[in-house]
C-alpha cells in the first residue's frame, strides 16, 4: 500500500487514498519518491484542458531511489537516484533515431492509453486499475516507470530540487536551448513567468540572450523573471505589453519569443511581440479543441517562424546529466523556483495555489 493522489474525475478534487502498486515487470523500475513538483499540466488533467485517460495517478515531475528494477534492467540499480521522465525514450524508433527522441513514438502510445509500454498500467486500488499520468504518475510515494525513464543522477542532489528537472526546467530551458535558435546577443520576450517560463528565462540567458523580457500579470513573478534573468519585465495587466515589447525592440519586437502560457489570446500576443524574420516558440498548452488566429499575408510578409515545442525538445538522457552538471557549478537555479514544500494531502490547495500569482513551484516533499 502507498498513499497517492488520483484523478477520478475531470472537475472533481485529487482524491488522496491508498493504492497497491504492482512490483516492476521486465524492463521496468519501481521507485520510491523523494518529491514531485506540480506542473500546470497535472492542473490541466484535472479541469479538462488536457484530455488523459482517467482515473489516473496524477504527477509526471518526479525524483526518487530506485527500490526495485524488473528482469533486464541494466541501466540504473537498486539504490539510485534518478530523475524521473515523462517522456520514455526508446533510443530506436523513427524519432529517435532522427534525433527528436522528445517525439519518440512508443511513449505517444504509452500516454495515450495511460499505462507503461505494453499499455497496461502498475497501480490498482481495491482491485480497480488506475492509470499513470504520462506513463509515470508521481503523485504517489511509490511508482513504477519504463526502465529508459529512470535517469541516474548524482546522490548529492537534494531530490526536492532534482524533482524540478523531470518537466519544468526540462521543458522550460529546453525551450530557449533546444528549441529555439538563439544567437548570442539576441533579444527576447517570455510571456509567462510560472514553473516552465522562469526556466525559459534562464535558459535564454544561457544561450546568450543579451535583452530578456519578461511578461506576466503576478507582480511576484516579475520579481522572480528578474532574479532568473530578465533585463526587463512587463505588468501585462497594466496596459499593452505587446506595445511595451515593441517600445523595448526598436519597434520591431523581439529575436526571438516564447508563449508559456496556454491561451490563443496570449500567443497572438506573442506572435505580435515577435519581429520579421523572427521566431515564435509555443510552449504554453492550451485547451485541445483551441485554434490560433493566424493571418495569412501577415505570415508571408512577416516571414516568421512558429515552432512548438513538445518537453523542451529534449534528450534526457544528453540533458538531464548536462543540468545536474550546471546546478552543481552554481550555473542553474534550481532551490529557487521551490516556493512551497508541501504534502501530498496538500495537492489541491496547491492547485488553488497556481492560479494566486504567488508560487513558482509547488513541492510535494515525500
Ligand atoms: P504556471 O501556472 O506556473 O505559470 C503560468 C504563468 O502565466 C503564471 O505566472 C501566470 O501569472 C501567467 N499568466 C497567466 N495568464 C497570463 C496573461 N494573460 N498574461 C500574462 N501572464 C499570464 O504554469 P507552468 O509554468 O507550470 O506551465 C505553463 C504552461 O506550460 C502550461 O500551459 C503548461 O501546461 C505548459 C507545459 N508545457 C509543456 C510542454 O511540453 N510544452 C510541459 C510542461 C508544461
Ligand atoms: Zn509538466
Amino acid at each position: 500500500m502507498t498513499k497517492a493522489a488520483v484523478c477520478r474525475e475531470v472537475g472533481k478534487p485529487l482524491e488522496v487514498v491508498d493504492i497497491d502498486v504492482d512490483a516492476p515487470h521486465a524492463g521496468e523500475v519501481k521507485i520510491h519518491l523523494g518529491a514531485s513538483g506540480v506542473c500546470h499540466s497535472d492542473l490541466s488533467v484535472q479541469n479538462g484542458t488536457l484530455l488523459a485517460p482517467t482515473p489516473c495517478v496524477l504527477g509526471h515531475e518526479g525524483a526518487g531511489i530506485v527500490e526495485e528494477v524488473g528482469e533486464g534492467v541494466t541501466n540504473v540499480k537498486v539504490g539510485d537516484h534518478v530523475v524521473i521522465s515523462w517522456v520514455p525514450q526508446c533510443g530506436e524508433c523513427y524519432y529517435c533515431r532522427h534525433g527528436q527522441p522528445n517525439l519518440c513514438e512508443i511513449a505517444l502510445i504509452a500516454m495515450m492509453t495511460g499505462g507503461l509500454l505494453d499499455g497496461t498500467p502498475r497501480f490498482s486500488q481495491n482491485g480497480e486499475p488506475l492509470l499513470h499520468m504520462a506513463s509515470t504518475g508521481t503523485f504517489t510515494e511509490t511508482t513504477v516507470v519504463p526502465a529508459i525513464s529512470a535517469i541516474k543522477i548524482d546522490d548529492d542532489v537534494p531530490l526536492m530540487s532534482a524533482a524540478l528537472i523531470g518537466c519544468g526546467v526540462l521543458t522550460g530551458w529546453g525551450a530557449a536551448v533546444n528549441t529555439a535558435d538563439i544567437q548570442p546577443g539576441d533579444s527576447v520576450v517570455v510571456l509567462g513567468c510560472g514553473g516552465v517560463g522562469l526556466n525559459t528565462i534562464q535558459g535564454a540567458k544561457h544561450a546568450g540572450a543579451t535583452r530578456i523580457i519578461a511578461v506576466d500579470m503576478a507582480p511576484k513573478k516579475l520579481e522572480m523573471a528578474k532574479n532568473f534573468g530578465a533585463t526587463d519585465v512587463i505588468n501585462a495587466g497594466e496596459g499593452d505589453a505587446v506595445a511595451k515589447v515593441l517600445e523595448l525592440t526598436e519597434g520591431r519586437g523581439a529575436d526571438v519569443a516564447f508563449e508559456v502560457i496556454g491561451f490563443a489570446e496570449t500567443i497572438e500576443q506573442a506572435l505580435n511581440m515577435t519581429r520579421r524574420g523572427g521566431e515564435l516558440v509555443v510552449v504554453g498548452v492550451p485547451k485541445m479543441d483551441v485554434n490560433i488566429p493566424l493571418n495569412g499575408f501577415g505570415l508571408i510578409f512577416g516571414e516568421k517562424t512558429i515552432k512548438g515545442c513538445w518537453y523542451g525538445s529534449s534528450d534526457v538522457r544528453r540533458d538531464i546529466p548536462k543540468l545536474v552538471a550546471l546546478y552543481k557549478a552554481g550555473e542553474l537555479k534550481l532551490d529557487e523556483l521551490i516556493s512551497r514544500e508541501i504534502t501530498l494531502d496538500e495537492v489541491n490547495e496547491a492547485f488553488d495555489a497556481m492560479g494566486g500569482g504567488e508560487v513558482a513551484r509547488s513541492v510535494i516533499k515525500y
